[in-house]
Parts: structure tokens; C-alpha cells; sequence
């Protein structure tokens, strides 16, 4: 594994052994039969990481189904839809991520989607976190990345896209396939639920959205030492699975593998609990939020 990863561009080095340099997540998939115990690591911690809790042959069909879709453009010559290897090459007049004429904007209003996220496993977890019976969102997002982008996600708070409504919520994030750090997995700054939104504030200052005031920052190494805390990173393998809080700080690393990145997000919340009403539309890329 590279030991030297980035986000946005801008170097992670997850060798690093100084004060607050990046750390891998431990395992919490064991807790899960003692939902007590679960639900309380997760107040604790802001995010557990469930290894293995899905059949890693059934998201590894979902991923193929998905690269299936595609234009063959985008694969390598040789390899098989399931393996996501990018080309080096995006289709011609491929609209931009996630709307209409895209295939991610297809994908998530498909039968194939629609069943995998059903699955009686995803909710039971959700209910067990969230401490009884859980809905999921209906607007879930397929997120694709390939090498080159430079596409991945700044440090935020779910909170910050989801405020207008209930904040007991529930996010899972689910890799559709292997995906170590290096293919652009998902980072957590350590205890960061626990902080005031005014203590990370200031860092929009120097951020490179500074219109948006919803992502806190595009540099991770920067936002780590602001904030006394480290980053910590898994690697992913199909079939596993995290759940986090709403007001953690979570961003993403950039794809720097042949193996394109793809992963499915969606949010839980109790039922009878008011969700936030964008939230209850199909996602599409340009939904605005
Ligand atoms: O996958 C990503 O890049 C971001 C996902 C995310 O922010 C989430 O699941 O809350």
C-alpha cells in the first residue's frame, strides 16, 4: 500500500509518526450482535467500520451491473466490467456525474439498485444504531471516480447538507469494491463529532470554496493539525461497510489507482422522525446539494 496518499491534490502521507498523523480504523462488525455495545461505540467514536458486513459477491454484482452500464470506452481493453479498471479515457459527451443522460442518474433509479439497497441486513443495522426502527432516504448517491480527477470529497459534516430536519440520522457509506486508500476510500478526523462547529469555523477561511459554506476544508494535513486530531483510513474491501454520525468531519481521498472508485451513501433516520425534505427525492448529480 502507497504510503503517501492525497485528497484534492494535496499529499496525505499515512506513514507519517508524528503527533497527529493518520491512523487505521479498528473493526467493529463484532459488536454488531450486541447492539447495545454497538450504539455505544458509535456515540463514543462518531463512526464504526463494519468489515465484511455485506456479501462481497453481491456488491461485487452491483458494481459490475453498474460498469456494465457504462460506455466500454471507459474500461481498460481486457478487463471485465466488474474489475472497474479506467481506460485512461472518458467517453466522449459523457454528461457530467450523476445527471440525466449519465449512467450513475440511470443506475440509482434501477430495479438492480433499488433491491441491493433493500437488503433486510442494511436496515436492520441502521435500526440497531439508531436505537429502533430505521427508513432509509430515498435520495442515495452513487459516487464514481477515476484516476485523474482530483473529484474527492472535502472534509464536511453530513449535518452541513442535511440541517433541515431531524439531526438523529444515520449515514452508511458502502465501497462497491476494494477500496484501499490508494482508491480513494473514506477518512474520519478522529473524535471530530465531539467539536463545536465554531472550532473548525475559521478554516473556510483558507479553503477553495470559500463561497460554500458547507465544506470546512479541501486540505486534510491541514485540517488534522488545526484541530489536534488525525485522520483515520481502512482498507476497504468489498463487502464492508461504515456507519457514521451526523456531525462527524469526514472527506475522501483521491483515486490514484488503475481500479476506478465507486460507492453508495445513503441515510437512515427513525421512523416517524422528520427528515430533512430534499432528502426524499431520487439523487441526481445536479439536485443542487
Ligand atoms: O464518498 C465520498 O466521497 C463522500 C461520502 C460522504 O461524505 C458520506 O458518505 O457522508
Amino acid at each position: 500500500m502507497p504510503p503517501v496518499v492525497s485528497s484534492q491534490g494535496l499529499p496525505l502521507d499515512l506513514s507519517d509518526r508524528t503527533l497527529f498523523a493518520p491512523g487505521p480504523m479498528r473493526d467493529g462488525a463484532h459488536l454488531l450482535g450486541r447492539p447495545d455495545a454497538a450504539r455505544e461505540r458509535l456515540a463514543a467514536e462518531g463512526c464504526l467500520y463494519l468489515r465484511g458486513m455485506l456479501a462481497r459477491a453481491e456488491v461485487l454484482r452491483l458494481r459490475e451491473a453498474y460498469f456494465a452500464a457504462c460506455d466500454p470506452v471507459l474500461l481498460a481493453p481486457g478487463t471485465a466490467p466488474r474489475e472497474g479498471v479506467f481506460s485512461g479515457r472518458v467517453p466522449p459527451g459523457l454528461p457530467p456525474h450523476g445527471v440525466p443522460g449519465h449512467p450513475a442518474y440511470a443506475f440509482v433509479r434501477s430495479e438492480t439498485f433499488r433491491r441491493f439497497l433493500a437488503s433486510p441486513a442494511l436496515t436492520a443495522v441502521a435500526g440497531a444504531l439508531l436505537g429502533g426502527p430505521a427508513v432509509m432516504l430515498p435520495r442515495r448517491i452513487l459516487r464514481h471516480f477515476h484516476r485523474g480527477a482530483r473529484t474527492a470529497s472535502r472534509a464536511h459534516t453530513d449535518r452541513a447538507y442535511l440541517d433541515r430536519g431531524t439531526d438523529r440520522v444515520l449515514t452508511l457509506w458502502i465501497p462497491l469494491g476494494d477500496c484501499p486508500p490508494a482508491t480513494g476510500g473514506l477518512v474520519y478526523l478522529e473524535g471530530s463529532h465531539a467539536l463545536s462547529p465554531a472550532s473548525y469555523a475559521s478554516l473556510r477561511a483558507g479553503a477553495d470554496r470559500p463561497h460554500d459554506r458547507r465544506p470546512i476544508s479541501h486540505d486534510l494535513a491541514r485540517t488534522a493539525r488545526a484541530l489536534g486530531r488525525r485522520w483515520l483510513w481502512a482498507d476497504y474491501a468489498a463487502g464492508d461497510v461504515t456507519a457514521h454520525l451526523p456531525h462527524i468531519v469526514h472527506a475522501s481521498l483521491d483515486t490514484r489507482t488503475a481500479a476506478m472508485r465507486l460507492s453508495v451513501d445513503v441515510r437512515f433516520v427513525r421512523r416517524g422522525d422528520r427528515a430533512d425534505p430534499r432528502w426524499l427525492r431520487d439523487w441526481a448529480g445536479d439536485d443542487g446539494f
